[in-house]
């Protein structure tokens, strides 16, 4: 008999998403995390940490082509790039589909979930891992960003939600040590939250962005399972110069470069916000002029 079980998630008060598990494939506590891994009809496998949902089969490529695509297109030579978070690799595989990146250095908090999605993920992540150019650290990103001797290109920083060992990855800190591994012309792109459900968490978080880095933005992306309207997407670097990219040049850099999200109009257009999502910019942005 077919186990069946509703999965709800606990990540926003007084709403949630639920799955139903056709199957529950794992459950475990890691020394970071409450790991769960469940198989529902519609999203294939669906990871939960600590109640929040992290990556799904059906989905993920919708989140990872947009946390990775804008920035390296918008960049005119993303050698090195780092990835903080992003333990299932859904973001590193697309990252090295650009030949122009050379090295990829991934810091994982947790050594579990890059091991458990390595057996689970091999759908999206399998090309990662026979890729030279891959390197892997289990390291506490932040204080990898405040010891690193290496500069970057592009740094990404795809984490859980500001509560418990995401939270540092959202503070003012954490981008100032961002900032100082940049390269010049570097840019960084972060999970920024669902601003309808998330709207203090969104002002804190480019508000902090925003106190360290000259140029700061964010744009869009739609993904079912994080569920509650736009997701935004943290953009910060020193120059005004990536974000005034052409389509022409975008689509130069992206020819073939497989992607069934991304495109070179839609990098674009996804910086057109909703107004409620420019007054909270502006809100966040102008919190961090004032202190
Ligand atoms: N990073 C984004 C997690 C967002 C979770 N939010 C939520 N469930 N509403 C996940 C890691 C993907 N590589």
């Amino acid at each position: 008999m077919s186990e069946r079980k509703i999965f709800s998630e606990t990540l926003h008060d007084g709403v949630a998403i639920s799955f139903q598990a056709d199957e529950i494939l794992h459950e475990e506590k890691t020394g970071h995390h409450r790991l769960d891994l469940i198989r529902n009809s519609i999203f294939g496998k669906v990871l939960l940490l600590d109640g929040a949902v992290q990556v799904t089969s059906a989905d993920e490529f919708m989140y990872h082509e947009m946390l990775a695509h804008v920035p390296l297109m918008a960049h005119a030579n993303p050698a090195d790039v780092l990835i903080i978070g992003g333990g299932d690799c859904g973001l590193a595989e697309e990252v090295l589909k650009h030949s122009r990146v050379k090295s990829l250095t991934q810091v994982e908090i947790d050594a579990s979930v890059l091991d458990f999605s390595r057996r689970h993920f091999k759908d999206f992540n399998a090309p990662v891992f026979d890729d030279p150019r891959f390197q892997v650290e289990i390291a506490d990103g932040a204080a990898f960003a405040a010891q690193s001797e290496k500069r970057f290109d592009i740094i990404l920083v795809d984490s859980t939600d500001p509560a418990g060992p995401g939270a540092a990855l959202f503070t003012a800190e954490f981008y100032t040590n961002l900032r100082r591994i940049l390269k010049d012309d570097g840019i960084t792109a972060t999970q920024n939250g669902v601003p309808f459900l998330q709207e203090r968490e969104f002002v804190a978080a480019i508000g902090a962005l925003a106190s360290v880095f000259p140029v700061t933005s964010c744009y869009l992306v739609s993904v079912p399972t994080y569920f509650g309207g736009h997701m935004t997407l943290g953009w910060a670097s020193d120059s005004e110069k990536a974000l005034n990219v052409s389509e022409d040049t975008l689509r130069e850099r992206a020819a073939g470069i497989e992607t069934r999200y991304y495109t070179p109009a839609h990098h674009r257009a996804a910086f057109a916000l909703p107004r409620f999502i420019e007054d909270l910019l502006a809100k966040a942005r102008k919190g961090a002029e004032t202190g």
